[in-house]
């Protein structure tokens, strides 16, 4: 049983996301994924749009993902590493040779981004829009939770 490990805040998830998890589960036979945990976002400097029990709903829906556990700080993932077992700690290459340290413990691969879409590009892209709009994609957005919801079901 070859495991894989990943880390993310995998807000507003998008084909982005959903093509790296796709790979990464390729490479094994189960992805664990430590998500960030909201405060750990706000170390990272970031401020999702999702909270982690709604990210961690739709990424834990998602059928390449096997498990989701949170991920609270930068040091967790030696630790992670022998509590899930892992055989691959996989990443975007945007975090290229950053975590190599885990070399000693396991496989460490990055692998290409997806190219022309980022939470961050989306959200300047609704920025962009004016009020009214946004309120429709606001009301599409909480569609999609409620069938995500009801998938998980
Ligand atoms: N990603 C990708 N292609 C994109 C956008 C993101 O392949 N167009 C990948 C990133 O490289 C990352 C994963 O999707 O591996 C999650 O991206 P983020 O949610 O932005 O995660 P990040 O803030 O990079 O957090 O300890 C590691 C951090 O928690 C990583």
């Amino acid at each position: 049983m070859k495991t894989v490990v990943t880390y993310g805040t995998f807000d507003l998830f998008h084909v982005g996301h959903i093509r790296l998890l796709k790979r990464l589960r390729e490479l094994g036979d189960r992805l664990v994924v430590g998500l960030s945990s909201d405060d750990f976002n706000e170390l990272k400097g970031k401020k999702s749009f999702f909270s982690y029990e709604e990210r961690a709903e739709i990424v834990g829906a998602c059928k390449y993902v096997d498990e989701v556990f949170p991920e609270h700080n930068w040091e967790q993932k030696l630790s992670d590493v022998k509590k899930y077992n892992v055989d691959i700690f996989a990443m975007g290459d945007d975090w290229e040779g950053k975590f190599d340290f885990l070399k000693d413990l396991c496989e460490v691969v990055y692998l290409p981004r997806t190219e022309d879409i980022s939470t961050t590009s989306i959200k300047s892209t609704l920025a962009s829009y004016d009020r009214q709009e946004l309120e429709k994609v606001e009301q599409s957005l909480h569609d999609v939770i409620a069938v995500v919801k009801a998938m998980s079901r």
